[in-house]
């Protein structure tokens, strides 16, 4: 273990002071408990909504929903407008809550509500484009057609490591294509949501419109499985573990419920030999280390060729050793802490598995105590492996990245292909050919595929998601609001005739 200083004030007023200044007045005490990983202490106490309460939010989302759908588009947008300008506002304030509640760097916490930012401003130009087609009828007289419709409640069920961006890019999107939220957080983060959800309730207000449009409803694991099971909510978006959706996903589809997943990943960067070493390192040290490992896009495995691959590794352990660890509220700190002592203990046995499989540590790894022993401080690791082993081809939610080399290019894809989830996936290379390849139908699996960039950090304005276990969902940009509406075709007849399709003739 080594020891780094410390910078801890009082993370518990000052999350009070915070929420404050967005509007948030503070919730009743009770058993859920707020705690910031900076030190492992509570920030304060609040009550998990019951049964009761999920029904009535419910209840409120699908009534004020009768209305919203016949809102105009353009229109409902400026209660996004309004999010996106309060946010603008607040993104010191809420970034820094997220600092406290999730751990983050104050530049990737500013990054997270930055990219709230971009995505209400993508959902409000949305608001004018959700385009139907005109199809050509085979009948003359006849239009055919397709119009976008709101699709009722949407439950969005968001993951602790983006507390607050993973809500908006559902949320943002969702209003605009006239649904109502019902919102159920990662018991992990309460506080970050009750800003999120105050500061929407406020866009709401200002610009005329019905607040009941957003509920917010907090508590484990049983809360968010009454959204999966009310046959009122229409879609159910759910970002976490592959676990998770397992369970998810099925009960949702049993009541022909729409479910949008967004799971694991075990994001891999194919280094080529004709890689460029010095940008390459940049981006794997950012994506493998940056967010303490905490990302769904975390770059987990290397497939580096074997002449790069020693060259690689000793850049990357330089750059590793001159990561600071430490309190994510102190200036130049690039790694804070990992959510619990749960998180700490799976890489732990992760790394473990991964030496018992013939792996050789490079660098990290170790436990380091800033705040106490209440509170989860580690370096990153890397780890060179003979073969991709099960512990491998499993995502452990800490920063462990693992080395693989290859010799043929056919090889190195499969290698990246050979697990069983398939979010965000990268080639660095000079070689045209090989960009290609990997970008082609034969190439990477994932549904995000990049070229010399990292695995993370991916903007909002492409369609965020991936395949496989990562369960085949897609949020954000491009056209995913498709998932967010119904489409209904419609035939109209503007004839006196009335000719059957196919060519059917029927009359008496
Ligand atoms: C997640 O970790 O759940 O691409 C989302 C990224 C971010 C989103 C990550 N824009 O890393």
């Amino acid at each position: 273990m080594t020891r780094a200083t410390s910078v801890a004030g009082d993370p518990a007023a000052r999350a009070v002071e915070l929420l404050s200044s967005m509007g948030v007045t503070m919730p009743a005490p009770g058993s859920l408990v707020a705690r910031t990983p900076i030190t492992g202490a509570a920030l304060t106490t609040l009550t998990a909504s019951s049964g009761a309460d999920v029904d009535a939010a419910i209840g409120k989302a699908a009534n004020a929903f009768r209305d919203w759908r016949t809102v105009p588009a353009p229109q409902r947008a400026a209660v996004v407008r309004r999010l996106g300008e309060l946010l603008r506002e607040h993104l010191h304030e809420l970034g820094e809550l997220a600092t406290l509640e999730a751990g983050k760097i104050g530049a990737e916490a500013r990054g997270e509500v930055q990219e709230m930012i971009d995505v209400c401003e993508f959902a409000v130009g949305l608001s004018r484009q959700l385009y139907g087609r005109t199809m050509a009828s085979e009948r003359p007289g006849h239009r055919l057609m397709e119009t976008w419709h709101p699709l009722g409640v949407v439950g969005v069920l968001s993951a602790f490591n983006f507390p607050v961006a993973v809500w908006s890019w559902n949320t943002a999107i969702a209003l605009v294509c006239g649904d109502t939220v019902v919102w159920k957080p990662s018991e992990t983060t309460p506080l970050t949501a009750l800003a999120g959800h105050a500061l929407l309730r406020r866009a709401a207000v200002e610009v005329g419109a019905d607040p009941e449009i957003h509920q917010l409803v907090q508590g484990a694991a049983d809360v968010g499985e009454r959204l999966v099971d009310d046959e009122r909510v229409a879609l159910l978006s759910a970002t976490g573990s592959v676990r998770m959706g397992r369970t998810v996903g099925p009960r949702v589809a049993a009541r022909f419920g729409r479910c949008l997943l967004e799971l694991g990943g075990n994001n891999a960067a194919i280094v080529t030999a004709s890689a460029d070493l010095e940008l390459t390192t940049r981006a794997v040290v950012f994506a493998a280390a940056g967010t303490a490992g905490q990302r769904c896009t975390t770059l987990r495995r290397v497939i580096a060729h074997t002449d790069v691959v020693a060259a690689l590794g000793d850049r990357l352990c330089d750059a590793y050793h001159q990561l600071r660890v430490g309190d994510p509220l102190e200036d130049g700190v690039l790694v804070g802490p990992l959510i619990n002592g749960r998180a700490y203990t799976s890489m732990q046995d992760a790394l473990a598995r991964a030496l018992a499989d013939g792996g050789e540590l490079l660098c990290g790894g170790e436990r380091v105590i800033v705040h106490g022993e209440e509170s989860y401080y580690v370096r990153p690791a890397i780890v060179r492996m003979p073969a991709q082993t099960e512990v491998v081809r499993e995502e452990t939610f800490a920063p462990i990245l693992y080395v693989l080399t290859y010799y043929d290019f056919d090889d190195a894809i499969a290698l990246h292909n050979q697990v069983p989830q398939g979010l965000s996936s990268t080639v660095f290379t000079r070689d045209q050919r090989e960009a290609e390849r990997f970008l082609a139908a034969d190439g990477s699996d994932c549904g995000i595929a990049n070229v010399n960039i990292g695995t993370s950090g991916a903007e909002i304005g492409g369609a965020f998601g991936g395949e496989k276990q990562t369960g085949g969902g897609r949020e954000s940009g491009s056209d995913s609001w498709k998932a967010y509406m119904r489409r209904a075709t419609n035939t109209i007849n503007y004839s006196t005739e009335l000719p059957l399709a196919q060519g059917i003739e029927f009359s008496p």
